[in-house]
This record gives C-alpha cells, sequence and structure tokens, in this order.
C-alpha cells in the first residue's frame, strides 16, 4: 500500500520512503534514539545525525534523494511560536467584524443589482492572513516608502471592510462597490489606475502579482545598490491563492529570487485547497507541491498548517499516526472534511485507525468541528510571518492551510461552489453573525448593516494603535515625486535632428540617443535600461562597459572578453537590467522602475528594449497591468514590423503590436521612420513622464534598416507628436490627377518611392505624409467628433488628421503592420481610404521580397492610388490596367494572408 496521495507519489518516484513498514519495533527503537539525542544533546545534534545519516544512505546508494518536502504539519514547531505579542481577543473581533463588513458588502451589491458579482469566499479564508499582517507586519510609507504588499485580489472586500473602520472609505463608499461609474465606487480588484490614492500593485490578472513582487523586492536592491534610495528596512509581500500559483508567471521567476537572495520578500500562500471551479488538487496535496517547488527553487518554506488547538493532538500522538493520515489525505478529501460536521470527521478522519481514535477521545463532536487549520490561527501566522522577516539569505514563503469560505456554514465553508456566492439567504447570515459573535440584531444581519464600532471604542482604537505603530494605513498610493529636468534636445539628439541623409537605422539612433542621455548628470541615473538577452541583437554592447550590468555580488569571474574595449562588466552599481531570456520577467522589471515614482517616490526612466513580437503579443497582459499601475517609461519594440526583419521569418516578425498598443488608454505608440522623429517623441516622452508627470508610457517602434536619414523638416516636431506631418511632395509638369500618399515607419520609404514612380510614370501629383502615430491621430479625431456631435450648432473643431488630410483627392495609407493599423483613421477622413499592409504569417527573405509579398511595396502603392483615382473617375480604369503590366504585377496571384 503506497500512503502519499498521488500528487505526492510522483514527487517521490525513485525514493524508497513509501514502502510499508515491515518491522515496526526496529523503527520504534530508531525513533526512540533519534528522541533521546533531541532531549540528551538538543536540536542541532540530532540535526547533524540526521545528515551524517543522510549522505551515509545516499553514498550506499540506498536514496538517490530525499523527498522535497516535510512532513505534513507546521514548520515551526509550538514550543518554538514565541510569545503573542498583540491582544488576541482583541484582533479576533475586529476580525470579525471586518469579516462582517465584506460580505454585506458583496451580497447587498448582488441583492440590489444580481449583476455585479463579488467574492466572499475568498476573504473568508484570508482574514487572518491579512489582518496578521495589518496588525504586525506591513509598514506603511513614512517618508522613504513602506512595505509593498500585493493583495489576493479576490479579498479585496476585506481590504475596504478594514478602510471603513479606519475611516478612509465612508459607508457610501461600501454602497458602492464594484459601481465605480459616477465616482465614490470601488474596484472589483486592486486597480491603481481606477482608485489611484489607495491600491498601489495591480493583481486582478492571475500570474501577474507573484511574479511583479519579486521584480519589485529586487529593484528595491537595485535602487540601493545603486546609491538612489535605502531600501534596507522595507519588504514585499505577497498574498496569493493556491490557484493562483497554476499560472506560468507566478512561479517563472522563483529561482531569481532566491539566486539574487531577495530575504526582503515574502509570499503568503492561502492554501484553502480551492479555486474557481474545484480543488487545486484534488488527488494530490498542493501544499507539499508548493513546498517542493518553493524549496527546490531555494526558498524558506514556512508551512501552517495546524490551528493551537491540533497542538494537544500532536503531543498525544507518539506513534505519528496524525502525520499518516495527514500523508493519506489528498485535498479533494480535505475539502470534503472542512465542509461536514465533527461527526462525520470523527468517523472519517479519526474513525480510520485505533490510535486516531484515542488522540481525539477527550474531544466532542462540537470540539472536533471546530478544529482549526493554522492559517486561521493568529498565533500560528504570526510566528511564521516574525520568521519569514527574520530569515536571512533567501525569500521566505508561508503556505497557510486555510478554508475557502471560513464561518459561512452550511452556505459556503469548503464548498465546490463557494467562489461564486454572493447572495446569503437570511438563515445564513443569521449564522455567521452568530458565528462570529457579532453585536448585530437580527433585523441589522438580515438588513445588511455595515457595523462600525465607535471611535473611540478599544477596537478602533486597537486598530488605529496598530497601525500607528506600523507607520500608518495601508493601502496608499502616492501620486507625484519630484520633477526630473530634462536636457534640451538639440543638445544630445543633433546627430539626428540634423542627419542631413547620413545613414543609419532607427534603432542605431535610439541606441545612441540613449548612451547621450545616459551621460546627462540628472536624467541619467534615473534611466534603467533593461533587455531580455538581446543588448547584442539591438547593438547596445557598449552599455556593458559604458554602465556595467546590475549584479549584486558583482563580478566573480573574469569575463572571457576581459582585454576588449567592451568587456562584459558586471557590478553591484550596474545600470543595465539584463534579465535573461525572460519577457515577462523583462517587462515586471520594467514595471517596478516604471512605477518607482510611486512606490519608492524615486522616478526612474525605464526603457526596455525587445524584439517587438514577443511584446504587446507575448506579454501583453503584463502591459495591460504596468498601465493599471501608471507606469511612465520607454517600451522599445525593436527591429519592428514584418518585412523589415528580413531573414527573421513567421515568429518574429510583428504585424500587430501596433494595433494592440492603441488599444491601451494610456499607452503613446509610434512607429517612426526616421531618427529625427524618434528623438522628438523621447524628448516629448521623457518631458510628459518626468517633467509634467503624465500617467502615460511611450511604446516605440525602431528597425534595424540602415538607410539615409533626413533632417526634421522645419517646424515639423508638432505634428511628429501629433501623429502626422507632411514630408513632401511630387509635382509633374502637367499632372493629371493629385493623390495622397501616407507611410509609416519602415514602409514610408516605399510610400515616397511611389510618389516620384507616379510622377514619372503617370503625371499623378501627389503629397506624401510621414505618419509617425495612426493611433495619435486617431485618439485625436475620437475625441474631436465626440465634441463635435455633443455640440450641435457650435463652430466643428477639426482633428489633426481632417485638417492635413482635407479636400476630395484619394488617400492611399501604407505601413508595416496589419491593415487595421491605419484603418484607425479611415472614418476620420471625408476623401477615399486605401490602407495598405502585410496581413498574413511572416517569412524569411529579403526586405525586398517580402514588401513585394505582402504587397507594400512602391509598385503596388502607385497601384492602389491609380486605382482609387480611377474609381472616383480622375483617370481611366486603363490606365490602371497598365500600370499592373508595367510594373509586371501578377494579378491572379493568392492574398498573402492565404498563403
Ligand atoms: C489570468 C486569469 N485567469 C483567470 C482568472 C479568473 N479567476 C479568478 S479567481 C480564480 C481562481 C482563484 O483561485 P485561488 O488563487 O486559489 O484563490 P481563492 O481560492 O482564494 O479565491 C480564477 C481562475 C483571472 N482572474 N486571471
Amino acid at each position: 500500500m503506497d500512503s502519499h496521495p498521488a500528487s505526492t507519489r510522483n514527487l517521490l518516484r525513485g525514493t524508497r520512503l513509501a514502502t510499508v513498514d515491515t518491522d515496526p519495533v526496529e523503527t520504534r527503537e530508531w525513533l526512540d534514539a533519534l528522541e533521546s539525542v533531541v532531549q540528551a544533546a538538543g536540536h542541532d545534534r540530532a540535526l547533524a545525525l540526521l545528515r551524517l545519516l543522510e549522505e551515509q544512505a545516499q553514498q550506499r546508494g540506498i536514496v538517490a534523494n530525499v523527498p522535497p518536502f516535510s512532513a505534513y504539519r507546521n514548520t515551526i514547531p509550538a514550543d518554538q511560536e514565541g510569545v503573542y505579542p498583540g491582544d488576541l481577543e482583541l484582533e479576533e473581533r475586529i476580525t470579525s467584524i471586518i469579516r462582517w463588513n465584506a460580505l454585506a458588502m458583496v451580497v447587498r451589491a448582488n441583492v440590489a443589482y444580481g449583476e455585479l458579482g463579488g467574492h466572499i469566499g475568498s476573504y473568508a479564508s484570508a482574514a487572518e492572513i491579512f489582518e496578521t499582517g495589518f496588525n504586525h507586519f506591513f509598514r506603511a510609507d513614512t517618508g522613504n516608502g513602506g512595505d509593498l504588499v500585493f493583495f489576493q485580489p479576490h479579498s479585496a472586500p476585506g481590504v475596504y471592510a478594514r478602510a471603513f473602520l479606519e475611516r478612509r472609505l465612508t459607508e457610501a463608499h461600501l454602497a458602492n462597490y464594484r459601481q465605480e461609474v459616477g465616482g465614490r465606487g470601488l474596484s472589483s480588484y486592486p486597480h491603481p489606475w481606477l482608485m489611484p490614492e489607495f491600491w498601489q500593485l495591480p493583481t486582478g490578472s492571475m500570474g501577474i502579482g507573484p511574479m511583479s513582487a519579486i521584480y519589485q523586492a529586487r529593484f528595491m536592491r537595485y535602487l540601493a545598490h545603486r546609491g538612489i534610495a535605502d531600501t534596507s528596512h522595507r519588504r514585499v509581500w505577497g498574498v496569493f491563492g493556491d490557484g493562483e500559483m497554476d499560472e506560468p508567471e507566478s512561479i517563472g521567476a522563483l529561482t531569481l529570487a532566491a539566486r539574487e537572495n531577495l530575504d526582503n520578500l515574502a509570499f503568503v500562500i492561502n492554501c484553502n485547497l480551492q479555486r474557481l471551479d474545484g480543488p487545486v488538487r484534488g488527488n494530490g496535496q498542493i501544499i507539499q507541491e508548493l513546498e517542493a517547488l518553493f524549496s527546490g527553487a531555494g526558498w524558506n518554506v514556512i508551512k501552517v498548517l495546524w490551528g493551537s488547538d491540533w497542538d494537544p493532538l500532536f503531543a498525544r500522538d507518539k506513534t505519528h499516526s496524525l502525520l499518516r493520515a495527514f500523508a493519506e489525505t489528498p485535498d479533494g478529501e480535505y475539502q470534503t472534511l472542512g465542509a461536514k460536521d465533527g461527526r462525520y470527521n470523527f468517523e472519517h478522519f479519526f474513525g480510520r485507525a485505533p490510535e486516531l481514535r484515542e488522540i481525539v477521545a477527550p474531544l466532542t463532536e462540537a470540539q472536533i468541528d471546530a478544529l482549526k487549520r493554522g492559517g486561521h490561527d493568529f498565533r500560528k501566522l504570526h510566528a511564521a510571518f516574525r520568521a519569514a522577516t527574520l530569515h536571512k539569505g533567501r525569500p521566505s514563503v508561508i503556505l497557510a492551510k486555510t478554508k475557502k469560505g471560513f464561518g459561512m456554514g452550511a452556505a459556503g465553508e469548503s464548498r465546490m461552489t463557494v467562489h461564486q456566492q454572493k447572495k446569503l439567504d437570511v438563515d445564513a447570515l443569521l449564522h455567521y453573525r452568530d458565528r462570529f459573535a457579532l453585536p448585530l440584531s437580527d433585523a441589522d444581519a438580515a438588513e445588511l448593516r455595515f457595523y462600525r464600532p465607535a471611535e473611540d471604542s478599544r477596537e478602533i482604537a486597537y486598530l488605529r494603535e496598530r497601525r500607528a505603530a506600523l507607520g500608518g494605513a495601508l493601502p496608499k498610493r502616492r501620486r507625484r515625486s519630484d520633477a526630473v529636468e530634462v536636457p534640451a534636445l538639440e543638445s544630445y539628439a543633433r546627430f539626428a535632428l540634423r542627419a542631413d541623409g547620413k545613414e543609419m537605422s532607427t534603432t542605431m539612433a535610439a541606441v545612441r540617443l540613449l548612451g547621450a542621455l545616459l551621460k546627462d548628470a540628472a536624467v541619467g541615473p534615473r534611466i534603467v535600461p533593461i533587455v531580455a538577452d538581446e543588448a547584442r541583437t539591438f547593438g547596445m554592447a557598449s552599455l556593458f562597459r559604458q554602465v556595467g550590468i546590475y549584479s549584486p555580488v558583482g563580478q566573480t569571474y573574469e569575463p572571457e572578453d576581459a582585454g576588449s574595449m567592451l568587456y562584459y562588466r558586471e557590478a553591484p552599481d550596474g545600470q543595465l537590467l539584463e534579465e535573461g531570456i525572460t519577457e515577462a520577467g523583462a517587462l515586471s522589471s520594467w514595471t517596478a522602475a516604471a512605477t518607482s515614482y510611486s512606490a519608492h517616490g524615486q522616478p526612474m526612466l525605464p526603457l526596455y528594449i525587445y524584439y517587438s513580437m514577443f511584446g504587446f503579443q507575448r506579454v501583453g497582459d503584463l502591459i495591460w497591468a504596468a498601465a493599471d499601475q501608471r507606469a511612465r517609461g520607454f517600451l522599445l519594440g525593436a527591429t519592428a514590423g514584418r518585412t523589415t526583419l528580413g531573414g527573421e521569418g513567421l515568429q518574429h516578425q510583428d504585424g500587430s503590436s501596433h494595433v494592440a498598443a492603441a488599444g491601451v488608454p494610456n499607452c503613446r505608440a509610434y512607429d517612426p521612420a526616421f531618427a529625427a522623429e524618434l528623438a522628438v517623441i523621447i524628448d516629448h516622452g521623457m518631458r510628459r513622464m518626468l517633467v509634467e508627470q503624465a500617467d502615460e508610457f511611450y511604446y516605440v517602434t525602431v528597425m534595424n534598416e540602415s538607410y539615409a536619414q533626413p533632417s526634421l523638416p522645419d517646424g515639423a516636431a508638432a505634428d511628429v507628436i501629433k501623429g502626422m506631418y507632411r514630408l513632401g511632395g511630387n509635382e509633374p509638369a502637367r499632372p493629371r490627377a493629385r493623390v495622397r500618399l501616407l507611410g509609416s515607419g519602415a514602409i514610408l520609404r516605399e510610400v515616397a518611392a511611389a510618389g516620384q514612380m507616379l510622377a514619372s510614370d503617370f503625371a499623378v501629383a501627389s503629397d506624401v505624409y510621414s505618419v509617425t502615430s495612426f493611433a495619435e491621430l486617431a485618439r485625436d479625431a475620437r475625441d474631436v467628433e465626440r465634441w463635435n456631435r455633443l455640440h450641435p450648432g457650435k463652430p466643428p473643431r477639426r482633428s489633426h488628421v481632417a485638417s492635413l488630410l482635407d479636400g476630395a483627392a484619394p488617400i492611399v495609407a501604407a505601413t508595416d503592420y496589419v491593415r487595421a493599423y491605419p484603418q484607425l483613421v479611415a472614418s476620420y477622413v471625408s476623401a477615399r481610404f486605401v490602407a495598405l499592409g502585410c496581413d498574413g504569417f511572416g517569412r524569411s527573405d529579403t526586405r525586398a521580397a517580402l514588401r513585394r509579398f505582402f504587397e507594400v511595396d512602391r509598385a503596388q502603392i502607385a497601384l492602389a492610388a491609380l486605382d482609387s483615382l480611377a474609381r472616383e473617375g480622375a483617370i481611366d480604369t486603363q490606365v490602371v490596367a497598365s500600370a499592373i503590366e508595367r510594373y509586371g504585377i501578377d494579378a491572379e496571384r493568392m492574398p498573402p494572408w492565404e498563403t
């Protein structure tokens, strides 16, 4: 017989621990021997002996390895818990009140509206975890920044309920839970965008919180190592659900936290053994699995499984029968046991073996029913939190076993459906009130009255005293920091502004601008260059030497390229974050730096450069969360577009990031063609973010195609920012018609060439525009359209795109992205509008071949212009046919998006 549940068995495979005990007497002798060593010589001696035994066993080949988890019990023994520093009775009462208000908030909203959703079960399971933090550990910002706390998203009602007791939120706020439209509403989950003075860190999308927490802790170290802020006294706490740990992002950076010795970081995993649909590991044990995972990644693991009322039971258990029974119980069964009463637990758990029955013999069924899981026991939790804060050299994780819907009784406790539970009948409400001994009349409970003790009550005095001792209320978000002086554009960007036909790529120009800005006394130290193993690809190797790569331990080896000019230099005060091959990690680092103005009062300017295809497409949800968090910084999508990244092919060639970026409200996205445009955009972005402190960030695509860079036309800078300016035109001697040609990014040069062909081959005049951002044009046009609609009779306003493209001459807009990108502005101009773009899968080939393939080359652009003119009746259709022939266009080939 195997005594471990399935998932645990898998972890044990290869060890011999899962076998039956064939000689219990001998086993007893060994165990007694260990016990007498502990008694006579103490824990350390016992541990030393065990290590030696283990070593011996490995040498003998008896064990290949030891199991990566410990027994199913608390890591901290009862006798090492220490003295509880708080007033347990008061804390229990405060927690009960918060529980009630949290529940009332959710149920009220759903009784009234039925459609608002919300969760009771998650906070019900996490209340003691949060209150342990709030009363004893989570430090607020007292000037130099406090702790950063990531709150489990579905527990938000509990955080609001506490803020209500603190009089930070009013009853009206609570009554507006999940009704944000119109102000004074409370967000479903932590959203800094919607509650900018309250929530610091967004966690609503599972996986983002855990990963972000790790990089936040790492960024605190970075700030300290670089001498920007003293963060030594600050910590990052992350309270997450056990279900959330399924997300790859949740576990993707665990080893980084251990590798960088982030002992300023602690996770508390609320192991209520359930997620949305049911058990996290019905056939296994999530806690053991997480212990194996975290300890394997190098974390200090602290398990809090059983409450204090279990201590006497363990003391009576001389044969470890409890531990064996725990090991045999899969989470699905724990859930059933959790939902049932004392009798059921007696019969189905303790009734399994005579030793177990004996252990609980002195207990009544009611006492068995009341036995608590550790995550609902302040003493156990406090000991674990304290151990986490004292542990040096490694991050800690507290695995706290709880019950989903704790206290809800038959209405939800440990029930499969509890995640969806949003309404409670009167009986259930009265049960809840009684369970937590709340001073509410039947009528108050039935009416879901919020309850707030008087300001001079013991509860409120205690709560305030505890928070005062920890620096004030939490969560609380800072909106502004000091401004940073930005150098004059001309002082560092002349090479780009007055390029005068010099050849370079916009990626090269970006790196050069960055190199120059890094030398600026004010802005330079604030820049955080970030790469995910692509610095050389983007020509940034010079930064290795110039600013160094951040490493908390410096460089403990002689780099292979030590003798070269640009050697690989790692240093504790290195400025560049070289994240390795993790776009999610690099983006999380970027977010930490981009929100440093708020989290640390230190404005930083992160600039993360990456393959554009692996940005919005791959880590788009992290970008969305950064936007929610009011990030300020630059994302540089490099070697961007579908045809500029010649050889790389389908997976690398990006045709859609600008469409995704256009949907992020505070993202300003640009696709410049020229170094001068890029310089203007970077300058503008810095001023907006660092000087004006606008909560927006900039996505700029840059290309590795080297070509002649024109100087910036006089007076064009403002229009570059608006998204479009007139680059030039073609005026044949006797023009037969006129078109407008719009080009964006890499395809602008094809557009300009098409203009020349139209003039020389077909006597068609053209105006050529460089579109730096279809998204910004559309944003402005959308505003104008709306204003005009709402103000009938007033002189209509004009959008930038409509005023530049006044008149009836057809418009052809071409881009290296899908057609949907230029089509963002199609409905805002009155003339015929034709979009050309790169719809379909990318593929490897030369740039010229790809542009022919996607039909965004000069011949196709010219053809589209002629076709538009013919459809407008400005030229004969025959001209179109002659162009097809003249330019050798295959009219019968398959469309590129179908091949
Ligand atoms: C990326 C993402 N996928 C899915 C969801 C929907 N969702 C909300 S809560 C939840 C389960 C949460 O389980 P757990 O983390 O264990 O928390 P608890 O049981 O305490 O509520 C899921 C899947 C989400 N919020 N984010």
